[in-house]
């Protein structure tokens, strides 16, 4: 597979509000999009610094995977998504690898990406998404 860079990095919030302003206004990076995932129930808010971005996400519900985690671990680092060229063929070479995929297909995520995660109990415990436009 062909990996080329670390497209973001997911970092679980309680309030998307509070977090944005730490990112502003002690870190000095500047939010460009807030938007909601409804499928994941997520509203996401991004910030970017070089190639990579910083994908803030607070649950819009108290069953959705991001507040399973931070009920189970508390606020903090979520998962890392890679781009990939060829993200189909990635999985499938994971997969092959014995890696056990949450989705066998891409589907759509945040920014219109195509999207698709690893299981953490077969990525030495990062939740890992690969993404591609
Ligand atoms: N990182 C590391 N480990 C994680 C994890 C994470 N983000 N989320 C869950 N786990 C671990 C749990 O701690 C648990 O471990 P133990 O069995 O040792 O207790 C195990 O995985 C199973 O977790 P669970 O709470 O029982 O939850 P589920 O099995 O129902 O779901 C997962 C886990 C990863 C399959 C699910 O959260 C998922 O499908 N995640 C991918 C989707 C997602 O997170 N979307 C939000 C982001 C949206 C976006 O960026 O667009």
């Amino acid at each position: 597979m062909e990996l080329t860079h670390i497209e973001h990095i997911g970092i679980a919030v309680k309030c998307l509000n509070d977090a944005v302003k730490y990112y502003e206004d002690v870190l000095g990076l500047k939010c460009y999009a807030i938007e909601e995932v409804k499928e994941q129930k997520v509203k996401t808010a991004f910030f970017k610094i070089g190639q990579t971005k910083i994908e803030l996400l607070e649950s819009t519900s108290p069953d959705g995977p991001v507040a399973k985690f931070i009920e189970k671990k508390g606020e903090g680092l979520h998962h890392l998504a890679f781009a990939v060229n060829g993200l189909e063929q990635a999985l499938g070479e994971a997969e092959e690898k014995g890696v056990t995929l949450i989705d066998k297909k891409p589907r759509k995520g945040a920014e219109n990406l195509n999207i698709a995660f690893l299981h953490p109990k077969s990525t030495f415990g990062v939740l890992t998404e690969f993404c591609s436009k």
